[in-house]
């Protein structure tokens, strides 16, 4: 029957763009004690690089999973200035045999070498790492402990490679001298731009749902997936179709609600996706299974005049980018209400519920 979505059609939908989120590997690198394992803590606010249980890959490699994201970090510890040829070659055979998975999943996505401020210059095995790891993987270099505004070691940097990518930070705040303000963080957003225009496109969802550091590099993220989500709902529309057509438009719809979830940090499963599309796609009474998207057309100006015409291009793009549009906003007040700590399915749920409810009593 047109327009009829079965259950089981659903849960493929489901499955299949839950299939495509995809999983992000970093390695960080850099001498002992210049702060790798204070920035991992700092970006992820997960304290994994110290207490979390790494699992040695290598004789040098730990690799830690950070709890409930898709994101593994590798830290290469130890990395002492006598060993770096070594170390530096047990690095690069450790990525050139992760890129030859066929699974980009498994493949290191990125490295961030950490150079201490502090050091002011750059060492000869600091430069061979950067150099030979950048032939395999895109690396950005994190000047650590960046206390001070002397931009000397950032200038080097620049001189040195070409189209370098350089993030001066303070991972943690920093007493200096007591009855003086600390040093804040500054510079983790940054990094998190940087890295996630570096990363390729499957990867940064899973990036940026796991960084802690830059609430709005999610937001930014989502009107981007609502975004592409619109210009597919257009081409879906491209061929006008009876408003009981409204199927071609679920699996899109359905796409969004996983994406912009998982970029807030969620774990994304099937039961949580079900249910918010229940609360979303049904109209009140109404059951999942059957003409779903009904109560979307409640997001559309003027809907009196295209309830029981047709869905064109124009339509498509609305339906999709005011539903997208307002489910981002109420991550964002449900995020607020929690203080910026993320809230649990149940709440995610139950804030939805609500919204929408209002929505339709209105
Ligand atoms: N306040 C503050 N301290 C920092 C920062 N970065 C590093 N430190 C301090 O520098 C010391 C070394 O930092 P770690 O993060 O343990 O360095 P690491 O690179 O992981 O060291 P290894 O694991 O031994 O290779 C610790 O005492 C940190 O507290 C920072 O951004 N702020
Ligand atoms: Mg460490």
């Amino acid at each position: 029957m047109a327009g009829f979505q079965t259950d089981e059609s659903l849960l493929r939908n489901i499955d299949a763009e839950i299939k495509q989120l995809g999983r992000t590997n970093i390695i960080v690198v850099g001498r002992t004690g210049v702060g790798k394992s204070t920035l991992i803590n700092a970006v992820f606010k997960e304290d994994v690089a110290t207490t979390g249980t790494g699992s040695p890959v290598t004789k040098n490699i730990q690799k830690y999973a950070i709890p409930g994201t898709s994101v593994t970090l590798f830290d290469s510890r130890g990395l002492e200035m006598k060993e770096f040829k070594k170390i530096m070659e047990e690095v690069c055979s450790f990525i050139k045999r992760c890129q030859k998975n066929k699974d980009i999943n498994e493949h290191i996505h990125i490295a961030w070498m950490c150079i201490s401020h502090t050091s002011n210059r750059l060492e000869e095995g600091e430069i061979a790492f950067v150099e030979m790891i950048s032939k395999y993987i895109p690396v950005v270099i994190v000047i650590t402990q960046s206390y001070d505004e002397d931009n000397t070691l950032f200038n080097i940097i620049q001189q040195k490679f070409q189209d370098p990518k350089v993030i001066p930070v303070v991972a943690k705040e920093k007493s200096i001298r007591k009855g003086y303000p600390p040093i804040p963080s500054t510079g983790l957003p940054s990094l998190v731009k940087t890295t996630q225009e570096l990363l390729p496109a499957a990867q940064q969802i899973a990036f940026l749902a796991a960084q802690n550091a830059d609430f709005s590099a999610k937001i930014l993220k989502a009107h981007g997936i609502v975004g592409a989500s619109a210009i597919a709902a257009a081409a879906a529309g491209a061929i006008p179709i009876p408003f009981s057509d409204m199927a071609v438009l679920v699996p899109i719809e359905i796409g969004m609600i996983i994406s912009i979830t998982a970029v807030f940090g969620f774990e994304i499963e099937r039961s949580v996706i079900l249910a918010l599309w229940g609360i979303f796609a049904t109209a009140s009474g109404a059951s999942i299974v059957g003409l779903g998207l009904a109560s979307l057309l409640k997001f559309i100006p003027g809907v009196g005049s295209v309830a029981g015409g047709i869905i064109d291009a124009a339509v498509a793009t609305s339906i999709t980018t005011a539903f997208g549009e307002a489910y981002i906003g109420i991550l964002v007040v449900l995020f607020k209400e929690n203080n910026g700590a993320k809230p649990t399915k149940d709440q995610l749920l139950a804030k939805c519920k609500q919204e929408w409810k209002t929505k339709q009593d209105s």
